[in-house]
């Protein structure tokens, strides 16, 4: 937030550096008094009884996560969550959390639509209240408050103490978000509901999750070992559904019930989780089930003419959609054959009546520009745009009545770990988003071109509904670790909330690109509810653990994981080679954590998450001690044998799309959790882990 200039310089520069926040607020007066609202360890949480059951997840719910959340920024205990009436003056510092602003006009969309996701709030010396348009509302003042506390305490105020005064806020677009492609790289749902937490501490709405595709290689393809193409989807229906033998990996799906928790943490921190099953382009995993259903030759693609494919694609949101509580599901629906525009148009229309009538759920697909002159569209489809050359055109559609999703690959996509061409950066780039109009803040969801402003559109075009940011996993599972996909969507996430909740040019309080980046690393280090980081919660350069000799393995540690960059150092004498278990198979984990496994055999990193394995190639020599330090930030690891300054790097070597092979640095958290196991033969000491690389 920003202040309104009704103080010296001084105060105003004090107050306006501790209060800048991602996304920023539209408006705060401070108080005639200079106090503050200390949240000290006395601090209480209310809940307006008349309402703590308003809403799904109710306001009361809210209040629930709000209080650990509380407790994860403010590093001590916040008292049980009390229902009842405003309290007059309160004794201690009080959080009372209410709906009903005084003017819900003035909370409206950049287009004048209503929305409910604004408040008001109001802080005196020991009362901060929070008023929501409804219960999302007062979630979305609870992160402002809790971004405010980060803030304070950063700036060395202990216990966190927030300026007197009050404001309003609102999103200025409805839909404010973050794709992943899921279908190319497998992810667990725990990972996936982490990202959920994180993006909700920055306003993020929404998570589309892009569900199911394969990975690409033309030459395979198109010959006759097509089946041979990495494809995944996600969703495992029941044993016993006529779909269940559409998943081409088990062990690569999500049950019901870990996809219903995973909707579930996302909603309770205000996240919509809007999934997409990609037809009929993209479809080779529905080729693999039913090969009827192709065009010959292409089996990425599905002949729509043929009478099977519209009743089997309808089959699989059958059994698919009673999962989904968000409404409205995307059914991809991009880069199917041009000339079969027709064919196209009738698939879109169907799916949209059939999926309208029997979930009551609107359909989203990607901006695609079919040449048709006979057919269209219907209007009621929200078109999600991604590119122009031979796709679609923003404008123009919404002119046709379209509405509009942004999410140009110009300004909004990544691709996990490498960009072919270097046509994506590796996190959405902070400088185009900021440049524009001279004077003007950068890059908002009106905006499609960098060039050409007859593309762009106004804020408050009543068919733009927001923007969503996307990662692409083209290369699939070996190019990236899933945490290797949040350090590229970290920052990009948090740039996404801002642009789309306070825009570029029209609120005064919107952030310049120094202040984002000057507080950016701050709020990510303290976004409560996850751990994204691994983070170990001691200063920078600390020895996290160290051992001389360990006299039993295995030996467990308190970290789990260990985020970079850090340096893991040890000694260790592999057992002289045996003859009887003289084999291939990676065996002896050294170190075991929840995000990585070191083996001492090739000296081999394993990604639990994907089961994957990278290797550098050689063993250390048996019988022999060999000291090892393994350096990693988030974008290598590599480890120093014996003091010698040559680094191994663990890489991956990726194919893109068959034409070439792409080596790549691989980034794994420290394995800290387990040292050493049972039975082991050789020798391991001078263990020890300090973060720093
Ligand atoms: C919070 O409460 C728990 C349980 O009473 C206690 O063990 C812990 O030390 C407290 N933590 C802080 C930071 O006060
Ligand atoms: C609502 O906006 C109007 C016009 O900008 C302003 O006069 C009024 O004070 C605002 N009301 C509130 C409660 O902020
Ligand atoms: C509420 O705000 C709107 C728009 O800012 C204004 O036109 C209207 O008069 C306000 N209503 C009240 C009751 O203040
Ligand atoms: C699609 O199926 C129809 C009906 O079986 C068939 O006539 C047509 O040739 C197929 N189209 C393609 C492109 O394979
Ligand atoms: C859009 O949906 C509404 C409500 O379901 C329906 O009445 C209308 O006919 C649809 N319009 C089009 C163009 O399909
Ligand atoms: C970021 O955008 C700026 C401005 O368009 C451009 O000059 C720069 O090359 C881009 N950086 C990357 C890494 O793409
Ligand atoms: C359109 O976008 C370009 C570049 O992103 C910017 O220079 C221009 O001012 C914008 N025009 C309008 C009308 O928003
Ligand atoms: C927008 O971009 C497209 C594709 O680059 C171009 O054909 C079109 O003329 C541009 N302007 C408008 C107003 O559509
Ligand atoms: C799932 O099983 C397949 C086939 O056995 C295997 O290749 C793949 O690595 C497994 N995936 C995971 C995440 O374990
Ligand atoms: C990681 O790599 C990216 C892309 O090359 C770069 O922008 C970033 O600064 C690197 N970060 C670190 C910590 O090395
Ligand atoms: C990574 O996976 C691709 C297939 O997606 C495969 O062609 C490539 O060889 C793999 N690389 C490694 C190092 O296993
Ligand atoms: C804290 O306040 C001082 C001015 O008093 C300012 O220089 C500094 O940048 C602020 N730090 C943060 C993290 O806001």
């Amino acid at each position: 937030m920003r202040l309104k200039n009704c103080f010296g310089p001084l105060l105003l520069a004090f107050i306006q550096q501790t209060s800048a926040q991602i996304p920023s607020v539209k408006s705060f007066t401070p108080s005639s008094f200079r106090s503050s609202f200390i949240v000290d360890s006395n601090v209480q949480i209310i809940v307006d009884s008349r309402f703590a059951g308003s809403g799904s997840p109710t306001l009361g719910g809210f209040a629930q996560t709000f209080r650990s959340d509380l407790e994860s920024v403010t590093r001590s205990n916040v008292s049980q969550v009390h229902i009842g009436n405003a309290p007059s003056s309160p004794s201690v510092p009080t959080i009372f959390l209410t709906l009903g602003v005084s003017n819900s006009s003035n909370l409206t969309l950049f287009n004048g639509k209503p929305s409910v996701e604004g408040y008001e709030f109001e802080v005196t010396e020991r009362l901060y209240t929070i008023r929501g348009v409804e219960a999302i509302g007062a979630w979305w003042g609870t992160r402002t408050l809790l971004q405010q506390v980060v803030l304070s305490i950063a700036n060395g105020s202990n216990p966190a103490a927030i300026p007197a005064g009050s404001g309003s806020d609102n999103p200025g677009w409805e839909i404010r978000g973050f794709m992943l492609d899921a279908g190319r790289h497998w992810f667990e749902t725990s990972f996936l509901a982490d990202l959920c937490i994180y993006a909700s501490f920055f306003k993020i709405q929404e998570f589309h999750i892009h569900a199911s595709d394969f990975v690409d290689n033309p030459t395979i393809l198109a010959g006759p070992n097509w089946r041979d193409l990495y494809s995944g989807f996600r969703f495992q229906p029941a044993s016993d559904s006529p779909i269940f033998s559409l998943v081409p990996e088990l062990n690569e799906s999500w049950t019901q019930n870990q996809f219903t928790t995973l909707q579930t943490t996302c909603s309770n921190h205000g996240v919509t989780i809007v999934p997409e099953i990609d037809t009929p382009a993209h479809s080779l995993v529905i080729s693999k089930w039913k090969p009827e259903l192709m065009i010959e030759g292409s089996p990425d693609l599905l002949n729509i003419s043929f009478p099977e494919t519209i009743p089997s694609v309808k089959s699989i949101w059958d059994a698919i959609l009673p999962w989904f509580t968000s409404s409205e599901v995307s059914i991809g629906a991009d880069e199917y054959d041009e000339s079969l525009a027709n064919d196209y148009i009738t698939f879109v229309n169907d799916m949209n009546e059939y999926i309208t009538s029997t979930s009551r759920k609107a359909i989203r697909i990607w901006g695609t520009n079919e040449p048709s002159k006979m057919e269209k569209i219907s209007t009621n489809v929200t078109v999600q745009h991604w590119w122009f050359p031979g796709g679609s055109i923003p404008v123009q559609l919404m002119k046709q009545g379209f509405s509009i999703i942004n999410s140009d690959q110009v300004f909004l996509y990544l691709d996990g770990k490498f960009a072919e061409n270097g046509q994506f950066p590796w996190t959405l780039n902070l400088t185009l988003l900021w440049s524009g109009a001279p004077g003007g803040k950068g890059w908002a969801p009106n905006i499609f071109s960098a060039n050409d402003p007859t593309n762009n559109t106004s804020i408050d075009n009543p068919l733009l509904r927001g923007s969503i940011m996307a990662l692409w996993n083209d290369w699939g599972n070996n190019a990236t670790t899933p945490l290797e996909i949040y350090y590229q969507l970290a920052q990009s996430i948090a740039v996404v909330g801002e642009k789309t909740w306070a825009g570029s040019d029209v609120r005064p309080s919107g952030l310049t690109q120094d202040e984002f980046e000057r507080i950016y690393p701050i709020l990510n280090a303290a976004a409560p509810g996850q751990n994204l980081n691994r983070a170990t919660g001691l200063p920078p350069g600390s020895e996290v653990f160290s051992f001389d000799s360990i006299s039993s393995f295995p030996l467990e540690t308190t970290f789990e994981s260990v985020g970079p960059p850090y340096t893991l150092s040890f000694t260790v004498k592999p057992p002289p080679p045996s003859p009887a278990s003289k084999n291939d198979s990676v065996s002896t984990p050294l170190f075991t954590g929840l995000d990585s496994i070191l083996y001492l055999e090739s000296m081999t990193f394993e990604d639990p998450a994907t089961n994957l394995r990278y290797d550098l190639g050689f063993d250390l020599v048996p019988d022999v001690f060999t000291s090892v330090e393994i350096h990693a930030t988030i974008n290598h690891t590599y480890a120093q044998l014996n003091g010698s300054a040559e680094r191994f790097y663990w890489t991956s070597d990726l194919s893109i799309r068959g034409a070439f092979f792409q080596l790549v640095n691989m980034s794994f958290a420290a394995p800290s959790h387990v040292i050493g196991q049972d039975g082991f033969a050789g020798e391991l000491v001078n263990v020890s882990l300090k973060l720093g690389d």
